[in-house]
């Protein structure tokens, strides 16, 4: 089997694809080598404008062909079909997205070619969009060689992405500084942070906040566990990340993940490194509140919704771990500027109304609806 550096030339077919291509789309995805950075600087050189799951890093690398705010951009349907690929290029695994896998998949059906760019042979094609599967990275080709796309092609995604990021800041700054909100937190730790943090983040809700709320840019360094018992082990990965990187680390979690996995506490009291673990409860598990078992009242609460009703506090002091309440944006951003400063562990609960972010998840599509339609 190829290894990293043993594989295969890019064929000529996908070098005559994208020299035909007039309007190419790169969607990066999680890739656990570290590729992402790379595929950014390949896109900024080849001025493909690229699509990027936070978890692929890329914003370590050049992000001026990056798009910002594409999973809330991609939740429009009018604006979709103006922004139809000729062409998709794939690297690393696929986004969670819904409505990008929704969009991946109608886009394939009506034949738009889907170059998966694969030197590991992972496979990583969920939906079964892949039309040719590459065994060489897309950094293989050279950008500089064959692209000529469109003139108003890569404009028109970063500036639909500038508008959508004006639209979500502003909505979010409305909402009164002692509300706080599970996307408010997620968008405030993306743009407080330091490029040297690592900001672990969990299913469910705050790895698909992190997709929408996410600079793209800028920020630190995102990873997540993901996979089916993805919520098992959250705390006990995070302190690892802190032991392995020696740098401050910030885990982002809600009430059921940090239940899940409150022995990790063990671990994190042992951290010689800032290690903020914030816990956002939701009173459950909010992801399944979209989900139509919701409606089954005589089980939903007890078997799917599971409410924790932990006292975080004294999980706290069980570990010796010290911890805070976190009742204010203001708060919320001292924590966030001073992390570095931590000499260990540190517990931040933040109380979340149960569904108000779906709320504001709303009114924040429906804002940049409006900004990108205009
Ligand atoms: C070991 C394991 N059990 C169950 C699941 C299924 N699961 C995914 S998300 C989730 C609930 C997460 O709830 P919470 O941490 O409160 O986050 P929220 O959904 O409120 O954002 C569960 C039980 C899983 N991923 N792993």
């Amino acid at each position: 089997m190829a290894g990293r550096d043993t594989h295969d030339a890019v064929p000529s077919s996908v070098l005559a694809l994208l020299a035909e291509s007039n309007r190419p789309l790169a969607i990066c995805g999680r890739d656990e080598r570290g590729h992402g950075a790379e595929v950014a600087t390949w896109c900024a050189k080849a001025g493909i404008p690229m699509i990027a799951d936070p978890l692929a890093q890329s914003n370590r690398g050049t992000t001026t062909t990056t798009v910002a705010a594409w999973d809330a951009l991609v939740r429009d349907e009018a604006w979709r079909v103006g922004q139809a690929p000729d062409l998709v290029l794939r690297t690393g695994d696929l986004p969670t997205s819904k409505p990008l896998r929704a969009w991946l998949a109608q886009l394939a059906a009506a034949g738009v070619p889907v170059v998966q760019f694969d030197p590991e042979r992972s496979l990583r094609d969920p939906i079964s969009a892949t039309s040719t599967r590459v065994p060489a990275p897309v950094t293989d080709i050279n950008p500089l060689q064959l692209v000529t796309c469109e003139a108003s092609w890569l404009e028109s995604w970063l500036e639909s992405g500038s508008r959508a990021t004006r639209a979500i800041d502003t909505l979010l700054g409305t909402v009164s500084s002692s509300t706080l909100s599970e996307p408010g937190v997620i968008r405030a730790s993306c743009q407080t942070l330091q490029a040297d943090t690592t900001l672990m983040i969990a299913a469910s809700m705050p790895v698909r906040d992190l997709e929408t709320f996410h600079l793209g840019k800028t920020g630190p360094v995102c990873v997540a566990n993901r996979g089916a018992n993805g919520i098992d082990g959250t705390i006990a990965t995070a302190a690892g990340y802190a032991a392995a990187t020696h740098a401050p680390t910030v885990l982002i979690c809600g009430d059921v993940t940090f239940a899940h996995d409150v022995a990790g506490l063990a671990a994190a009291r042992e951290s010689a490194s800032p290690l903020l673990i914030m816990v956002l409860d939701n009173g459950g598990g909010a992801i399944f509140d979209y989900l139509p078992i919701s409606q089954q009242e005589s089980v939903y609460e007890r078997f799917v919704f599971t409410p924790p009703q932990l006292d975080f506090s004294a999980a706290a002091q069980t570990w010796g771990i010290p911890f805070i309440e976190i009742t204010s944006t203001e708060a919320l951003t001292d924590e966030l500027t001073s992390v570095e400063n931590l000499q260990g562990p540190r517990l931040a609960l933040i109380r979340v109304g149960r569904y108000d972010a779906q709320e504001l998840r709303t009114a924040i599509w429906a804002a940049v609806a409006a900004s990108i339609a205009e």
